[in-house]
């Protein structure tokens, strides 16, 4: 993103002789404050006089639930969090691109499967060389299933920028049971799950262009390079799809009706410097007509790139499968309306953002319409660095402002008037962050149920809002009540590296497991596997089978004991420890730590783990449950001794 303008840090630098903090003010109250201040960039329409603030309460009493699940992204952090909303309480991290000590993702024989099967070849040649898995990700973009608009609780969907992964999240078990690494492509950005008639595919925005394909040749030739749309099914997990574009995909979006989906493109120069990327004033908008797509696959008019079989069909300018639409340069973050009647393209390096009416497309694609801004309604100006807009279902828009360090509120209704030439100021009121905000996203709002109660804008610095931790500082999420006139922020909270985007369900839309089934399919292979070796029933073996060098291990535990306490092994054997918690209470985690080994795993109620390890020091090697469980809980351990061979 473009350096963002920043208020005086201290009082020797400013000329007013405020600070950052006296400036802003550290509550909502005090924008007002700001207001006078900040020259020409408050809004003209309303007086600072109280319009009626929302009255919600934020705070949720010890004991009480909270009304809506928030699933945050987790950038750099490469897996997904759950929280608490409007308590802003973390209450769970999901490993998904990551290492987990904690769940030993990436350290499981079942981890490191769902880590590996789905990678292209370049990319299992990369985890082969550094012992089976990649080792990090980063995610922007949580969304989750959709039947007819609304959610349906099946799953979580999010992206990796870092190796070009998109990744499913049963929401059933809170577990990542499936990874895709996208062919032809570098750095997956924008994702979003089909809304209509239900998930359906996942649309996969591939960001950065390359040669295609990417084997040495046109290296020095950029204006060769080119990057593809993906469409993933989401069942299978597996790419159907993908469209060659022009230009550099950004985010991604849909309709509610199962036809299009819609991307936001910078650098339509097909530059390989910024300032290439800048040279011309305009970017674009390209529109995919999905079921044009599938019938081009089917018709067979596509080609393979590569060692990838996925379809590729052409939807560069002139293809009858996409639409460009011209807006403003560098557009970033797009957004569909709960209604389905409009998206918003947000302008980033404009002040504008771009409001395209959906049905106006079905124009473009039947050749009644000449020029693609034909379908342009609105385009109001905001003010500076306009990134991502959500919605409160009763006609307003918040879109946050990162250079602005601002959210601005304005009605759509009155935008559409203002750009047919009414004089009507669709900006309801501005209110400062804190600060520089990236995505914001209110409670239902990316579903046609958007119910206008809550907003979280995920601003990429705390700086001062915060005790100082050193250089490297938390992101602060801001939680607004929007159910009245005026937004009022209610809580400040940190986050570790780095939410980009969030999305909120109401509580009862989602609906985890409290302990696992014994039939869930995350047993199959070990399953098989105990089955090969004569045993039939996890939750009652405690048995080790030899297999030539291999030794397997089945095992139970209930708290405080492991079931096998003295395991006894030959030095190079290949052990695999498959540990089954036959505990069926609440909350009751057994954990397998084998020290010095690097070993760890959680076995949480009525769940089977297994590890593999090469039993290589010969000596005595104690396991234990890390998971503290029982009064006896430190004695909970056992031996591995490894004779020398
Ligand atoms: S992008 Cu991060 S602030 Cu990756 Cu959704 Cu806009
Ligand atoms: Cu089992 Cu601690």
């Amino acid at each position: 993103e473009k350096a963002p303008e920043q208020p005086p840090e201290t009082e020797a630098e400013s000329p007013t002789g405020l600070t950052r903090r006296q400036f802003f003010g550290t509550t909502a109250s005090s924008a007002v404050v700001g207001a006078g201040l900040a020259a020409g960039s408050w809004p003209l329409s309303s007086s600072p006089a109280r319009a009626a603030e929302g009255k919600q309460d934020a705070h949720v009493a010890p004991g009480e639930l909270d009304t809506y699940y928030g699933f945050w992204s987790a950038g750099q952090s490469g897996e997904l969090r759950i929280m608490g909303v409007p308590s802003m309480r973390e209450l769970l991290r999901i490993p998904v691109f990551n290492w987990d000590g904690a769940t030993g993702w990436g350290i499981t024989n079942e981890s490191r499967k769902i880590l590996y099967e789905g990678l292209t070849p370049a990319g299992k040649r990369r985890a082969d060389k550094q012992g089976g898995v990649l080792r990090n990700g980063d995610t922007h973009h949580p969304h989750l299933s959709l039947t007819e608009g609304s959610y349906d609780g099946r799953y979580c969907f999010i992206n990796d920028k870092a190796n070009s992964r998109v990744a499913r999240i049963r929401l059933d078990i809170m577990k990542t049971d499936k990874i895709v690494q996208i062919p032809n492509a570098q750095a997956v950005h924008g994702v979003r799950p089909q809304k209509h008639p239900k998930t359906g595919y996942l649309f996969c925005n591939c960001e950065f262009m390359i040669p295609q394909p990417n084997d040495g040749r046109d290296m020095d030739s950029p204006d060769k390079y080119q990057t593809v749309f993906a469409g993933v099914d989401s069942d299978t997990m597996e790419v159907k799809w993908q469209v060659l574009v022009d230009g550099n995909l950004d985010n991604t979006n849909c309709d509610y009706k199962g036809r299009y989906a819609f991307s936001t493109c910078y650098n339509s120069e097909n530059a390989a410097h910024l300032a290439g990327m800048m040279r011309k004033d305009r970017d674009h908008v390209v529109v995919f007509d999905i079921p044009r797509i599938e019938e081009a696959v089917k018709k067979g008019r596509y080609k393979t790139i590569g060692d990838s079989d996925v379809p590729v069909v052409d939807g560069t300018k002139g293809s009858d499968l996409t639409m460009y639409i011209p807006v403003p340069k560098g557009p970033h973050g797009i957004n569909t309306t709960p209604d389905g009647k409009y998206f918003v393209a947000n302008g980033k390096l404009s002040p504008t953002v771009t409001v395209v009416e959906i049905d106006k497309l079905d124009a473009y694609f039947r050749g009644a319409m000449k020029n693609p801004r034909e379908a342009v309604v609105a385009e109001p100006e905001l003010g500076l660095g306009p990134l991502h807009t959500t919605y409160d279902g009763r006609g307003n828009a918040y879109t946050t402002l990162f250079i602005d360090s601002r959210i601005a509120k304005w009605n759509i209704q009155e935008a559409i008037e203002a750009f047919q030439g009414g004089d009507t100021n669709p900006i309801k009121q501005k209110l400062d962050v804190h600060y520089q905000p990236g995505h914001n996203n209110a409670t239902l709002a990316e579903t046609k149920d958007a119910d206008g109660k809550w907003l979280v804008s995920l601003q990429k610095f705390s700086k001062d809002r915060f005790l100082n931790v050193g250089p490297l500082k938390p992101e602060n999420d801001q939680l607004i009540d929007i159910s009245g006139d005026k937004m009022r922020i209610v809580h400040d909270g940190p986050t570790f590296s780095e939410p980009h985007d969030c999305v909120m369900a109401r509580a009862d839309q989602v609906n985890p497991r409290k302990i696992w089934s014994r039939d869930d399919p995350w047993f199959d292979d070990i399953k098989a596997q105990a089955k090969a070796d004569g045993i039939s029933d996890l939750t009652k073996a405690n048995k080790v089978v030899r297999d030539g060098n291999q030794v397997r291990v089945y095992m139970t535990s209930s708290a405080p004991n492991y079931h096998i306490t003295e395991l006894r092994v030959q030095e190079g054997d290949e052990v695999t420890v498959a540990l089954t918690n036959v505990d069926n209470i609440e909350d009751l985690t057994h954990g397998f730590t084998l020290t010095n080994f690097d070993v760890a795993m959680e076995i949480s109620p009525q769940q089977t783990s297994s590890v593999t390890f090469t039993a290589d020091e010969p000596g005595v090697h104690w396991y234990y449950c890390q998971w503290f469980c029982h009064a006896l809980h430190m004695e909970m351990r056992g031996r591995m001794i490894v004779e020398k061979a």
